[in-house]
């Protein structure tokens, strides 16, 4: 029998980390192509866990996408946090990468760049973060819309955002399928099946033109944050026994490793272009 949205809500808004390993809240980092509903997500989750008229308080937009350029924090309950982002352009290696900083926990809240420089963000915050540890245990989420279906190039690239996800947070991020009226969204959940989501959910956000509350959506989406909680518990329970300071210099070092890769590879590009335009490099 399905369960009573009342129920389900008081178990979100009473939900705790229960402090383990000095984590005191779960923060859902929302990724996703440009326009593909992630902000709006969030403004429906806000609403239905709250239990409160729609109000669009991450600034979803009525553009094909570009709206949200840095990550803000959206607090559902005390233990449980939602932060939007911006959204991927092509899902290019440097996005990923950038992805994985998030994930590591190596990014402040604020603007979020695809530029070379993000190593040396990465190397400034390592001191800090690795005295003051993280209160957040970061969870990834990610959208994407069912009117679009995924190209052999785009599936190539969701499978390392959600490798990478897995490799640092020790689950597959939950995805979640917007605007699941579009008649490709079965196709749509079973791709992310074979790339290993198996924790999926098909929805259709509260928008700016479409906030009448209405049972099934709230339920959806009481659903949706329901399954966030679920894994958090059990990534919880899976790192009990777990060193943090071992873990964060362990991911540190994959992510300086990951960046510098990037800095390799555009140095090879701009020589490489440098020596067929008969540039000598000063
Ligand atoms: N029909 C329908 N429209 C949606 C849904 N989710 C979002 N939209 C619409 O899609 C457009 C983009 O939504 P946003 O929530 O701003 O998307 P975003 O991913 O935050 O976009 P950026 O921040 O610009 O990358 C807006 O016009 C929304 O109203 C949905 O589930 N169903
Ligand atoms: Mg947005």
């Amino acid at each position: 029998m399905a369960q009573d949205p009342q129920d389900i809500r008081r178990r979100i808004n009473q939900f705790t980390t229960g402090n383990v390993l000095g984590y005191n809240r779960v923060a859902l980092q929302v990724f996703g192509m440009l326009g593909h509903g992630k902000s709006s997500l969030i403004n429906s989750s806000v609403s239905v866990v709250k239990d409160e008229e729609y109000q669009n308080v991450a600034g979803a937009g009525q553009s094909q996408g570009g709206i949200t350029t840095s990550r803000h924090e959206h607090e559902l309950t005390d233990a449980l946090v939602m932060i939007d982002n911006r959204g991927f352009q092509k899902l290019a290696k440097k996005e990923i990468v950038e992805a994985c900083a998030q994930l590591c926990s190596l990014r402040d809240i604020g603007e979020v760049s695809w530029k070379k420089d993000n190593l040396e963000v990465t190397l400034g915050q390592l001191p800090q973060k690795y005295t003051d540890r993280p209160r957040d245990l970061i969870l990834p989420v990610l959208v994407y819309s069912a009117m679009f279906f995924l190209t052999a190039d785009d599936t190539a690239n969701m499978e390392r955002l959600i490798t990478n996800s897995f490799n640092i947070t020790g689950i597959h991020p939950i995805v979640v399928i917007t605007k699941c009226s579009a008649d490709k969204v079965e196709e749509v959940k079973n791709k992310f099946g074979n790339l290993g989501a198996m924790k999926r959910i098909c929805l259709e956000n509260y928008t700016e033109n479409n906030y009448e509350r209405t049972e099934e959506k709230d339920r959806n989406i009481l659903e949706f944050v329901n399954m966030c909680i679920q894994e958090a518990e059990r990534v919880l329970k899976m790192r009990q026994n777990e060193d943090p300071q071992t873990r964060f210099i362990t991911q540190a070092t994959q992510q300086v490793e990951r960046e510098s890769e990037i800095l390799r590879e555009e140095k090879k590009t701009v020589n490489g272009s440098d020596k067929k335009s008969g540039c000598k490099p000063s």
